[in-house]
């Protein structure tokens, strides 16, 4: 099924890293999201640490992940700890006669306290979340699986979408179409927004029917061996009368979508993508209906690196960054409109990863 030969061996990404970090002797790098230890590891589990040495990588775990751990992790001495695995952890980080410990700033307060005891504590930012950035060939393979899982399971409930249906029922309809298409682990639960529900970005499904000349909001994800995807239709339900501001908001939100797709290259920055958009917006007078970023990074997790914003002057666009195009236009009491795509950067032009349609259509 993976393409072959892509380089997505857990060795080459520890390499990748312990190559950033030039670890002297006595200095090691604790790894504690396990997020961040699949990423280089291939763990799955719920418990686990990674120490990274100029020399070696070790990953600890417990008993109850003894045998997951020898069938997942790669290119890692696997030690498997004893009840107190913190104090287990210390003492087997002393012996190796590490100094000065790294670890990630995302470690807890009382671990950073129990280390600190024993080891001179600095705490990385991003660092990992820095390597994840670029998508190699198995991760772009699993991003765009994910996606055509999202976009069929769609396609699939399509139909039932209409009138006098609840946003409930449309979400649920959607999670089981994405279950059915393999989707193990959604990324978030789906989001059916309706009417004045529709004026909120990230609103609840509620028991309300979807009625004549409301605007609808979807927005879904879809997954592939832990690799997310995500995007987002607005829909305008068949009926209803003054339906001219509606029409006028989901042409600007596309003109802004189209924008800010056409502004992605490498080397630009992740503010001019958000400002692309940005300023279709506000030259259309709705600026102040735009209250979020453009975009933020999918991979792992569903919201990662690199964010689209524009305070993300410093973010340069690599080849292989994988993210959202989302603008929107949230107005209270009417409604709102969102079109989010996902786009990979590629030279001049992004390729996409999102291909439903995004004219407006009355179902
Ligand atoms: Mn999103």
């Amino acid at each position: 099924m993976l393409p072959q030969g892509t380089g997505t061996s857990g060795t080459a990404r520890i390499d990748n890293l312990r190559q950033r970090l030039k670890l002297r002797r006595g200095r090691a790098f604790l790894i504690t999201s396990l997020i961040n230890i699949r990423y280089l590891t291939g763990f799955s589990g719920s418990s686990g640490y990674l120490l990274i040495t100029g020399e070696g990588c070790y990953f600890f775990t417990d008993f109850r992940y003894q045998e997951q751990s020898k069938a997942e992790v790669v290119s890692c001495e696997i030690i498997i700890t004893k009840k107190d695995p913190v104090g287990y952890i210390i003492k087997s980080i002393e012996k190796k006669g590490i100094k000065h410990l790294a670890c990630e700033d995302t470690l807890s307060y009382r671990q950073f306290a129990m280390f600190s005891k024993k080891f001179q504590m600095t705490a990385l930012k991003d660092t990992i979340e820095k390597i994840r950035l670029i998508k190699d060939e198995a991760e772009l393979w699993h991003i765009r699986r994910a996606a055509k899982r999202a976009e069929d399971a769609f396609i699939g409930i399509k139909p039932q979408i209409k009138a006098g249906v609840t946003e409930k029922a449309v979400a649920s309809m959607l999670e089981e179409s994405l279950t059915a298409q393999g989707v193990s682990n959604m990324p978030f639960k789906v989001i059916a927004a309706s009417g004045r529900h529709a004026a909120m970005p990230h609103a609840k499904p509620t028991d309300k029917a979807l009625e004549g000349g409301d605007l609808l909001i979807l927005d879904w994800g879809g997954e592939s061996d832990g690799y997310y995807s995500d995007m987002t239709r607005t829909f305008l339900i068949a009926g209803g009368n003054d339906l001219s501001k509606k029409r006028e908001i989901y042409d600007i939100v596309r003109n802004a979508n189209r924008e800010a797709r056409n502004s992605v290259r490498t080397g630009q920055s992740a503010a001019e993508v958000d400002m692309a958009a940005r300023r279709v917006i506000a030259d259309a007078g709705y600026g102040q209906y735009f209250g979020h970023s453009t975009g933020h990074g999918v991979g792992i997790e569903v919201h990662e690196l690199p964010y689209i914003s524009a305070v993300n002057r410093k973010q340069k666009l690599e080849q292989n960054m994988v993210f959202t195009i989302e603008p929107g236009i949230y107005i209270p009491a009417l409604g709102g409109v969102r079109i989010e795509d996902m786009v990979c950067v590629t030279g001049d032009s992004p390729q996409m990863i999102t291909n439903l349609s995004r004219n407006l259509e009355i179902i």
